[in-house]
């Protein structure tokens, strides 16, 4: 089993800023954790951080074929982005959402996600935590 994780904009200054909300630990160790896990699990896993929607929609059009899960994290593209959420649909390839915060006890538009409605499940507000455990939502949902 190979997983994409796509993590959107500003995800890489995790741990330089805010830690109040998104903790003090850093994207790489973030990815170190999600490794950790993955190679526990026998899952192959590549990881992918942009802070542009259009990569991030390129990069979700080439894993059709490669890959078998994805657990994307959009960061601000969640309440925004339409193109993201179609190349997701397009794709068909079964994912989790993540947030790292509980974007539903924050401001009324972190509420929206264009993504939501097609995700296997959505996981908020259990920081880095959450990232494994949508790894295994994806082990258990996705039939190889
Ligand atoms: O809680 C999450 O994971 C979010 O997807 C994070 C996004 C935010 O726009 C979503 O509403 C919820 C923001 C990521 C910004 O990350 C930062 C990391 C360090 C310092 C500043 C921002």
């Amino acid at each position: 089993m190979k997983i994409l994780v796509i993590n959107g904009p500003n995800l890489n200054l995790l741990g330089i800023r805010q830690p109040d909300i998104y903790g003090k630990s850093t994207y790489a160790d973030l990815c170190a954790l999600i490794k950790e896990k993955c190679e526990k699990e026998e899952i192959t896993v590549e990881f992918f951080q942009s802070n542009h929607e259009g990569d991030i929609v390129d990069k979700i059009g080439e894993s059709l074929g490669n890959t078998d899960g994805i657990v994307i994290n959009p960061a601000a593209y969640t309440h925004t982005s339409i193109a993201i959420a179609d190349a997701l649909k397009a794709v068909c390839i079964p994912y989790v959402e993540v947030h790292i915060s509980d974007v539903s006890k924050r401001e009324d538009f972190r509420k929206i996600s264009y993504i939501r409605s097609d995700a296997l499940d959505t996981v908020a507000g259990e920081g880095f935590e959450g990232y494994l455990r949508a790894v295994d939502i994806l082990i258990s949902k996705v039939k190889l």
